[in-house]
């Protein structure tokens, strides 16, 4: 499995799946949902409508997939992230079930190439750095139960940016 660390818009880029940071109603708002749900369109939405109208709203750490729209890619996997505020580990344990959970998704759906924002770190306020170290390790975690051909880090602003970066590098330093 191939980690690629990339600064861009997740929007513009074309993968299997890109992971959307999505709020409990799925019906969008700002940050990258706001940005997929723009550019994707009516699909999107009237795709997450039908999953509210089956299931209830998306709690926290969970996900669901839907067509990607008008996207370059071809799904995309909808995730709730935590909201900080005072932090704890709970926060943490839930931002990891994001990613295992929108991981367990792509393996249903036989995805090979995966993109991932920086989910909670914008609206939601997680710190960067912490969440940064468990979206890596938690990819991580899934990397002999399948093969990924690639899972693609998708940084928007310059400080997540960096922060992947770092780690990554200390760690092959490790190594
Ligand atoms: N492509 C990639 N990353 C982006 C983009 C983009 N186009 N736009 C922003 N980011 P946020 P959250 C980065 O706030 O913290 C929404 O209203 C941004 O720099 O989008 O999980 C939802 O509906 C940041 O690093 O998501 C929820 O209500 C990261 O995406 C709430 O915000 C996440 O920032 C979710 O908050």
């Amino acid at each position: 499995m191939k980690l690629k660390i990339i600064q861009a818009d997740i929007t513009t880029i074309k993968v299997d799946a890109i992971v959307n940071a999505a709020n409990s109603s799925l019906l969008g708002g700002s940050g990258v949902d706001g940005a997929i749900h723009r550019k994707g369109g009516l699909e999107i939405l009237n795709a997450c409508r039908a999953i509210i109208s089956k299931q209830g709203k998306c709690k926290v750490g969970e996900a669901v997939i839907t067509t990607a729209g008008n996207l370059p890619s071809q799904f995309v996997i909808h995730t709730v992230g935590p909201v900080w505020n005072q932090g704890g580990i709970e926060k943490e344990q839930l931002l990891a079930n994001c990613y295992t959970n929108s991981i367990a998704l792509a393996i249903e759906n036989e995805i090979k190439i995966i993109a991932f924002p920086n989910i909670s770190t914008g609206i939601y306020k997680f710190p960067k750095e912490l969440a940064a170290r468990i979206a890596i390790q938690t990819v991580r975690n899934h990397k002999d139960a399948y093969k990924f051909k690639e899972v693609i880090f998708v940084c928007f602003d310059l400080e997540n940016f960096e922060c992947y970066k770092k780690i990554i590098k200390n760690d092959e330093n490790k190594s």
